[in-house]
């Protein structure tokens, strides 16, 4: 049998606050390195978790392995998502205090994946009834439609989400989940229009290509090869290895009949994702004043069935804006540029309204409905953050400045929550708190200045323009490097060069009058619903893109205060998507910027280890004759007796009101060795009565 200080050596600890020399990034690395290559991608720092993606199908997400989890205290099992998950649940269950679960990272780094497995766990674990089978369907399924609406191939995922999103789930009070509730976040809309190369548009339009039905795409008047398509080939890369799009397509059409969509419901949807490709379709050619006409007549055809809309108003509505100015409609035709701009707009704005009427759709679906659970009012949520991470390309515009600026707040209330969290605790369990050494320092790495000045600026978009051009110029002086369109930004996880082009049209987010009133004539009902009257006739100017986005973040942040957090803490291990691949740069500066040695210093300020006296009795009780087999007193007292009799001195430790904490790991260590040794001593005399019995 491999002993405990062995398999250390091999494996690595499982909480890094038990490394010897925990300021060091190495001793990390080397920590995170050791467990990577036995497949163990779970580490603790102290109640966080930190995954390292495995680009590989483990086998540790079985259903046996979620019954190992149930109930028991966190580190009587090795790490594991399904510790988190277990823990919130049942500080819900027992607190009843609403929970919330934050999974952060870069693009790629499995936060999505972790969310589903954490939903999954508690699908399996949680009790069950009838009804409640159907919400916990219902919670699971609402993943694979938003999924096909929502995410999409980039270069760094090649299932990356666009959208961010945020889900609750509420559990009666039996602990069992019986509603649930969606909240999204700015969907990436310019990707339904244009996709860099080696990117996809989203996985939908594939699925449906690939799977439907023959009857289903004569319907929508569709042809099987994406290649007919433009909105489609800007990224050269309609076919993903990693991706089976006909197979996606079955769950995919599962999964809207379990959250209620009816057939019509369905060929409704369908229709307005036909109609964007036909609309991608659509060209237009100039006439001699330099006029744009429509040349593709065939497509509007499809689009007037498709959308229910008059043909002949929809083209003229492609060709034309509408002004009305001191009361008066003043009409005057588009050129070439502008068409395409319109129809693109167009696109955008009905694939995004979409998005946002299936996500209330779902909510529909998963609203807990009193009636079907009678006489159980109140209820306690837990709620599962997964937005889009932190994401660096050649060429970053609009949506990236968005993405990391999510981030960076997100970043913010991880370093301000978990400190807070240490010194409360040390508070409540009448221990001096002890300040971080060398927090300074660190802090300036992870303070995430740019949030304020970022947001300052987003607002309105005239000063949006100003922060732009002033930052250009302050950029421009010290660095030659930058372009004349761009403008460079140094957030918590790195320098970010952005591109001004688009990025305030992206921002105002203008959909031509008479394109608005088209939609909201259509009798598409879905279509119907997205595009309101009301919108025609309010006088205020409408909100940017920015300015919504970080309205809803704001109140994003308000909900995650109010709930008690747990983290985890997502790492990509290399660029390249595969397995086995310990990229130590990128890990390293991974680590660093997820502020993690800063987490694990906090963590460590005083005390490497802390446990229940309950638990810490418990595991080592059979150390001491006089806690053996059974103690009879309080907790705090056996456990007093029993580190005496262990020879703890007096610095090793402190005796909090609930919980013994311990100095330093080495105290630890010597305490585990020494229950290992007993437990092989036990082990061979079991063995020796054994054969004396026989
Ligand atoms: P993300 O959500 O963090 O990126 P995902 O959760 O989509 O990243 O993970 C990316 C890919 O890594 C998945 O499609 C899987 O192939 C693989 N993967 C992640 N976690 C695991 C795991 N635990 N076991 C096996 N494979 C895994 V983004 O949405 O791009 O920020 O916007
Ligand atoms: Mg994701």
């Amino acid at each position: 049998m491999e002993s405990a200080l062995t398999a250390r050596d091999r494996v690595g600890v499982q909480d890094f606050v038990l490394l010897e020399n925990f300021t060091s990034e190495a001793a990390f690395i080397e920590n995170l390195r050791k467990r990577f290559k036995e497949n163990l991608i779970y580490t603790y720092i102290g109640s966080v978790l930190v995954s390292v993606n495995p680009y590989k199908e483990l086998e540790i997400y079985s259903k046996q392995n979620m019954e190992r989890y149930r109930g028991v205290s966190f580190y009587e099992v090795s790490p594991h998502l399904y510790a988190i998950a277990d823990n919130s649940y049942r500080s819900l269950r027992t607190e009843r205090k609403d929970q919330c679960i934050l999974i952060s990272g870069e693009s790629g780094a499995g936060k999505t994946e972790a969310t589903k497995k954490i939903l999954q766990y508690y699908a399996v674990t949680c009790p069950a009834s009838q009804q409640v089978e159907t919400v916990k369907d219902r919670l699971l399924q609402s993943n694979p439609v938003l999924e096909a609406f929502g995410n999409a191939k980039t270069l760094r995922n090649d299932n990356s989400s666009r959208f961010g999103k945020y889900m609750d789930v509420q559990f009666d009070y039996r602990g069992a989940p019986v509603g649930g509730h969606i909240l999204n976040y700015l969907l990436e809309k310019s990707r339904v229009v244009h996709q860099n190369h080696g990117e996809r548009n989203f996985h939908i339009f594939y699925q449906l290509l690939e799977g439907g039905e023959e009857d289903l795409l004569r319907r929508l008047g569709l042809e099987k090869s994406p290649q007919q398509y433009h909105y489609l080939v800007k990224g050269h890369c309609a076919r993903v290895s990693s991706i089976n799009d006909k197979n996606d397509w079955k769950v995919v059409r599962r999964a809207l009949s379990i959250i209620s969509f009816n057939d019509n419901e369905v060929e409704d949807l369908l229709s307005i994702v036909a109609s964007v490709l036909h609309l991608g379709n659509v060209q237009f050619a100039a006439d001699e004043q330099g006029n744009a006409q429509v040349t593709t007549e065939n497509q509007i055809k499809y689009l007037a069935r498709l959308l229910a809309v008059e043909g002949s108003v929809l083209r003229d509505a492609l060709i034309h804006k509408k002004i009305i100015a001191k009361g008066e409609e003043l009409i005057s035709p588009l050129n070439l540029e502008q068409a395409a701009y319109a129809r693109d707009a167009l696109a955008k704005a009905i694939y995004g309204r979409t998005f946002s009427w299936l996500v209330n759709k779902v909510n529909k679906s998963l609203a807990y409905k009193e009636g079907e659970f009678p006489g159980w009012r109140s209820t306690t949520v837990l709620g599962l953050l997964d937005i889009y991470g932190f994401e660096v390309f050649q060429h970053n515009s609009f949506e990236q400045f968005c993405i990391n600026y999510c981030n960076e707040k997100l970043q913010q209330l991880f370093i301000e929550l978990t400190l807070k969290s240490e010194q409360e605790e040390y508070e409540s369990e009448g221990i001096a708190w002890e300040p971080v050494q060398g927090r300074t320092q660190e802090k300036k790495s992870n303070d995430t200045p740019n949030s304020d000045a970022i947001e300052s600026h987003v607002a309105p978009s005239p000063s949006l323009l100003c922060f732009l051009t002033r930052h250009k110029l302050a950029d421009q002086k010290t660095r030659k490097s930058l372009g004349r369109e761009e403008f460079r930004l140094l957030h918590y996880a790195g320098e970010v060069t952005y591109s001004v082009a688009g990025f305030l049209d992206k921002n105002n987010d203008l959909l031509f009058r008479n394109l608005k009133e088209t939609m909201c004539n259509s009798e598409n009902p879905i279509i119907n619903q997205c595009f309101d009257r009301t919108e025609l006739t309010d006088k205020k100017r409408p909100e940017t893109a920015a300015t919504q986005f970080k309205n809803s973040l704001s109140k994003l942040m308000e909900i995650l205060m109010s709930k008690e957090p747990s983290y985890i803490r997502c790492i990509k291990p290399n660029d390249a998507k595969q397995a086995d691949r310990f990229d130590e740069v990128l890990i390293r500066h991974q680590v660093k910027y997820l502020g993690l040695m800063e987490n694990l210093r906090v963590r460590r300020a005083g005390f490497a280890y802390r446990r229940k006296y309950e638990v810490f009795l418990q595991r080592y009780k059979s150390l001491c004759p006089e806690t053996w087999p059974t103690w009879d007193g309080r907790p705090h007292d056996g456990v007093a007796v029993l580190v005496k009799h262990l020879g703890y001195k007096q610095e090793e430790y402190k005796m909090g009101r609930t919980k013994i904490f311990i100095r330093f790991p080495k105290t630890l260590f010597a305490t585990e060795d020494a229950l290992e040794v007993r437990k092989q001593s036990l082990a061979t005399k079991m063995q020796a009565t054994w054969r004396g019995f026989y």
